[in-house]
């Protein structure tokens, strides 16, 4: 899910050059498996697929954190096994995960050292004690291993829509097929009270088509949108288990008109990430983004367009039940002194444009936050409002949510409620954003963990 970076919450500054380009609905074959064509293969072990392509993990090496008795023999089995059970979920993905693995331990994500980037200081050390006693949970095994399974969740299941999102279907059919997989995988159907806030999504699932940059969902009761061949749509979801939220996104394109821009962004999420690290200054990570990107440029119907850094959304660190922790990771270099800490989870993320790179609030609505700081009862005088607050509180806590997950628990009529619970500040609404018209923006996103030993991208698989 994107971040609003907060300095430019409100912003309404920049040019307002349009840039009016034409969606070339060329259509032809429908392509869209072109996203992955350099993901990491340290992760996604289908046997042997060494293309050679290495640029995402040049200066890093891979290392198994799992025991000390990993061997070779032992690695290999489980890549064996792996391989297997991915063959035998189904399509649509409706095998629980712990049906998958019966073991109940879940592959590891891809493992990057620090490399020369960590810097041992007496200072981080008597800061550390303390920054672990409030991270406890992070060595917990079950925590490790729960996000681990989500983190499979979400491979699967954006496998699936891969393979089978194609043009002339509508976002909501897209949206409910991948949220009915994690629920599926889960073995959560998220239907009893409080069941939601034990596993399930993360945020409402994000399904932005071209200049609308980030933060569209379908909504019930509105005119359908059909996917079209033209389209560039960033798929955003997120799968949690007790809170905890693998954030992770990809793009879809049916056409190679956008081969460069989705490259460019990928490329710079990789690079993000490469940067990313215990002690690292988020500054130095948003530069290194900012030069990859900007290094990208991309020609549609005959011009060419830069690819800009959307310098209003950033990455964020995530926290139990929170999607966005309060530290931003920009895409554009910025003054910011602040570090990465051990322990922290990221959800490193970046967004280009052919547009202006700055985003505005576009009409709708996409979901809805409880406040963290929000109390747990409202004295509102609208009884609806009330009812309203504790179907929040009891299913969704303070993870962002929308009109299609509040309906399927069977709420009808909340809109002058929730009106009344945002004027109250007790719950946020998120709109759409948006990049100028007839412009085009991708989107790649990971979630990571900074471990003692080397940084874990949760997320990572053989497709980004
Ligand atoms: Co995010």
């Amino acid at each position: 899910m994107g971040s609003k970076t907060p300095e430019h919450e409100n912003h309404t500054g920049g040019d307002e050059s349009s840039n009016p380009l034409k969606s070339n609905a060329t259509g032809g074959e429908p392509r869209g498996a072109h996203l992955s064509r350099d993901g990491d293969g340290s992760l996604g072990d289908d046997g042997g697929d060494d293309d050679g392509d290495d640029d995402n993990t040049a200066g890093t090496t891979t290392v198994t954190l799992t025991s000390p008795s990993t061997d070779a023999s032992k690695k290999k089995k489980r890549k064996k096994s792996k391989k297997k059970k991915k063959h035998s979920q189904s399509s649509p993905p409706r095998i629980p995960l712990r049906d998958l693995f019966p073991t109940g331990q879940y592959p590891v994500g891809e493992i990057q050292s620090y490399g020369s980037a960590v810097v041992e200081n007496t200072a981080r050390t008597t800061v550390k004690e303390a920054r672990i006693q409030s991270r406890r949970h992070l060595q917990d095994d079950s925590f490790l291993n729960d996000y681990r399974k989500a983190a499979e969740v979400h491979r699967q299941v954006r496998r699936w829509t891969q393979e089978s999102v194609r043009p002339g279907q509508t976002l909501t059919d897209i949206a409910v097929g991948i949220e009915d997989g994690v629920r599926a995988l889960l073995d959560n159907a998220g239907l009893e009270p409080g069941s939601c806030l034990a596993s399930g999504m993360g945020f409402p699932t994000g399904l932005a088509l071209n200049n609308c940059v980030a933060h569209y969902t379908p909504n019930p009761g509105q005119k359908e949108i059909y996917l079209q061949a033209s389209d560039v749509m960033k798929v955003d979801f997120g799968v949690h288990i007790n809170g905890w939220i693998v954030d992770s996104a990809f793009t879809m394109s049916f056409d190679p008109t956008y081969d460069n821009l989705l490259a460019a962004v990928k490329d710079a999420t990789n690079t993000g990430i490469k940067n990313a690290g215990v002690d690292v200054r988020i500054s130095d990570v948003s530069a290194a983004i900012q030069e990859a990107m900007e290094s990208y440029e991309v020609e549609i119907g005959g011009k060419t367009y830069p690819v800009k850094p959307v310098r209003d959304l950033s990455g964020h660190n995530i926290k139990q039940y929170q999607i966005h922790g309060g530290k931003s990771i920009p895409f554009v270099k910025t003054s910011n002194q602040t570090k990465m800490e051990e322990g922290e989870i990221f959800a490193i993320e970046t967004f280009g444009s052919t547009g202006r790179g700055y985003t505005r609030e576009g009409p709708g609505v996409y979901g809805y936050g409880r406040d963290i700081n929000a109390p747990k009862h409202v004295m509102s005088p609208l009884a609806s409002a009330r009812s309203l607050y504790k179907t929040i509180n009891e299913n969704f806590g303070t993870i962002v949510f929308c009109r299609r997950y509040l309906e399927r628990l069977g709420v009808q009529r909340y809109l002058a409620g929730m009106n009344s619970l945002e004027s109250m500040g007790v719950v946020e609404v998120h709109a759409p954003l948006m990049d100028v018209e007839g412009s085009f923006s991708a989107q790649f996103e990971h979630t990571l963990l900074l471990r003692e030993t080397g940084k874990e991208i949760m997320s990572r698989g053989d497709d980004y």
